[in-house]
């Protein structure tokens, strides 16, 4: 028997497994930092994403850190989890500070995953890579672009509109996965008005969804210094991803949403990943959960393929 496996054997796996969720702890020096973000208020539709974080750790629990596909194995990977921030009782607006304190604290790491949240977090935690919003890039994958009015306040439908009112150059953005009948002309417009490249859920379809993320980090990465990646899990098709209020048929294959994830954190100006709109209330058979779980699997497998650990 080969000595890893005699090593192994100590610990019997029908008793517990070494789990994505056993990477996370305490571990200040670590390359990779979590921070949950349980925004859940001024969602358009009403839900819970606050709890999105506590049940993303949960199901970590869940998965495995062997990748048989590929032989990506995690278990030396540490992650600095910092915890959840006290913002599930506020409102986009109150949380701005907190949320953009936190980033920018953890930017320091190699990477940093946000895990919201309504889609509210990520303009905060494109402030809290670059308070200038000078030198990042945001590629979003989503099938909304998020550009609805901020006249009556910030909401999970306006925080690209909203960056871009706080100065964030739309030919820096790059937005992904957008769907027919899921987007008013009014926003097309807009986007295009900014500049924004954008690349429909048939873009992806027909040139490969991995092809373009590819195509969209190479265009940033040629402008920006630092990518910020916004994951709103309702980019994914409905069927395979039941927990996301946004999400519709017709969206991106979940293979292929995984597929994105490990491409995106490996790139090596990414620094800020968040995942947005996963709300555990709406959740069938643990789909959503165990999609997000795999999700941070995969950012974090993309991570170590840098070979920067
Ligand atoms: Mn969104």
């Amino acid at each position: 028997m080969p000595e890893m496996l005699s090593a192994n054997a100590e610990i019997s796996e029908n008793k517990r497994w070494h789990s994505v969720r056993d990477l996370l702890g305490n571990h200040r020096d670590a390359a990779v930092g979590l921070i949950g973000a349980p925004l859940g208020r001024e969602s358009i539709t009403p839900g819970r994403c606050d709890l999105a974080p506590s049940v993303l750790r949960d199901a970590a629990r869940r998965m495995s850190v062997y990748d048989l596909e590929t032989g990506s194995d995690l278990s030396g990977l540490a992650v600095f989890d910092a915890g959840d921030l006290p913002v599930a009782a506020l409102t986009p607006a109150e949380a701005f500070t907190p949320i953009a304190e936190a980033v920018a604290n953890s930017a320091q790491r190699g990477l940093t995953i946000l895990v919201g949240g309504n889609n509210a977090v990520t303009r905060p935690g494109v402030h809290g890579l670059d308070d200038t919003l000078k030198h990042v890039g945001l590629l979003t994958l989503d099938a909304h672009f998020d550009l609805r009015d901020t006249d009556g306040g910030l909401n999970n439908g306006n925080p690209i509109a909203a960056l871009i009112e706080d100065g964030l150059e739309g030919e820096r953005i790059s937005q992904i996965g957008l769907l027919p009948f899921a987007n008013t002309a009014r926003a097309h417009h807009k986007a295009l008005r900014a500049g924004i490249s954008v690349r429909s859920a048939r873009n992806c379809r027909n040139e490969g969804f991995t092809a373009v993320v590819a195509a969209e980090l190479d265009r940033l990465a040629q402008q920006t210094d630092a990518i910020y990646v916004d994951f709103d899990i309702d980019v994914i098709d409905r069927a395979q991803m039941p927990a996301a209020p946004g999400a519709r048929p017709g969206g991106i294959a979940v293979d292929d949403f995984f597929a994105a994830a490990r491409l995106i954190a490996s790139h090596p100006r990414v620094r800020v990943v968040d995942l947005a709109e996963f709300d555990p209330s709406l959740d069938v058979a643990a789909t959503g959960a165990l999609t997000a779980a795999r999700w941070l699997a995969e950012i974090l497998a993309g991570f170590s393929g840098r070979g920067v650990l």
